[in-house]
C-alpha cells in the first residue's frame, strides 16, 4: 500500500475504524479497499483482471490471502474462472500456518496450498515467503506469464505470523513459544537486513540511521492520525451506496435517536 502512494497516516487511520480512510479512488492507488469479510476479494481480483483484458489493457491483478481463505467458497470460484477465462491474475497466498487458532492441518488435506492451482488448470508456486528474493523473482514470473496471456497463477509463499492475530487472541493458548522462537529468526526484514551487511551495500550505522529515521517517519504519521476529526456517524453508513437503500436509511435514523 506504501509503495503504491497511500499515506501511513491513512493506513493508521484505517485502523482506527475510519470509513474514508478505506477510500480507494480509481486511479489513484490502482489498489481497491481492504476486504474484511475474509476470501472476498479474490472474486474481484479475477473480475478486474478480466475487464481490463475486454477492454484492451495489458495490466493486470494481483490479490492477497492467507491460507485460511482457501477454505472458503469464493476460493473455488475464483480460481475455476480465472483459470477458464485465463485471466491476467495472480492469486498469492501468504500461508502462515494459523487461521487465527486453526492449524493447516485441520484447514486441508491437501499437503500444500500452491498444488491446488493445478485442478484449475494453471500453475502452482510454492516458495519461502520470508525470502524476498524468492517473492520478488516468483511474483515477476508470474506477471509476466501474466501479460502475456498466459493466464493465472497461485503463488504459496510460507511465512509466519510473530504476533496476535488480533487484541483479542492469545496466541499462546494453541502454539508453542518454541516455534515463534524459530520464526523470530527468519524475519524477511532482518534476513534482507543481514544480506546487505554481509555482502556489504549496507554498513551497521547506516542500519542505526534508517531505523531511526522510519520510527519517527512513523511516529509522525501516527500522531497526526490521532489528532484527525472523530468520524460522524453518518459515514458509517453513507460511504457503501451512492443513494442509500431505504432500509439502512431507517438504521440510521434508529441509530440516531
Ligand atoms: C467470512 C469471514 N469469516 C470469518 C471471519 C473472521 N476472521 C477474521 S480473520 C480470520 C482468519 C483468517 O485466516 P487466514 O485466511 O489464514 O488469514 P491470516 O489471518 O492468517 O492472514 C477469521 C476467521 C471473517 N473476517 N470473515
Amino acid at each position: 500500500m506504501l509503495v503504491r502512494g497511500v499515506s501511513l497516516k491513512q493506513y493508521y487511520l484505517y485502523w482506527y475504524g475510519n470509513e474514508w480512510a478505506n477510500h480507494m479512488p480509481a486511479d489513484t492507488f490502482h489498489m481497491m479497499p481492504i476486504s474484511v469479510p475474509v476470501g472476498s476479494q479474490m472474486l474481484h481480483a479475477v473480475g478486474l483482471a478480466w475487464a481490463e483484458r475486454y477492454k484492451g489493457n495489458d495490466r493486470i491483478a494481483i490479490t492477497f490471502m492467507g491460507e485460511g481463505a482457501s477454505s472458503e467458497g469464493e476460493f473455488h470460484e475464483a480460481c475455476n474462472l480465472a483459470g477458464v477465462w485465463k485471466a491476467g491474475v495472480i492469486l498469492y497466498a501468504q500461508n502462515n500456518n494459523w487461521s487465527i487458532s486453526l492449524p493447516w492441518s485441520k484447514q486441508s488435506a491437501s499437503k500444500t496450498l500452491a498444488e491446488k492451482a493445478f485442478a484449475y488448470g494453471f500453475p502452482g508456486i510454492r516458495i519461502d515467503g520470508n525470502d524476498v528474493f524468492a517473492v520478488y523473482a516468483a511474483v515477476k514470473l508470474a506477471a509476466e506469464r501474466a501479460r502475456a496471456g498466459g493466464g493465472p497463477t497461485l503463488i504459496e509463499g510460507l511465512t509466519y505470523r510473530l504476533g496476535a492475530h488480533t487484541t483479542s487472541d492469545d496466541p499462546t493458548k494453541y502454539r508453542s513459544n518454541e516455534e515463534v522462537k524459530q520464526w523470530e529468526g527468519r524475519d524477511p526484514l532482518l534476513r534482507l537486513e543481514r544480506y546487505l551487511i554481509r555482502t556489504k551495500r549496507l554498513t551497521e550505522e547506516e542500519v542505526v540511521r534508517q531505523r531511526e529515521q522510519s520510527l519517527s517517519c512513523a511516529q509522525a504519521a501516527f500522531d497526526e492520525a490521532e489528532q484527525a476529526p472523530d468520524e460522524v456517524l453518518e459515514d458509517t453508513f453513507g460511504y457503501l451506496y451512492l443513494q442509500m437503500p431505504e432500509i439502512m436509511e431507517a438504521q440510521l435514523e434508529r441509530r440516531k435517536a
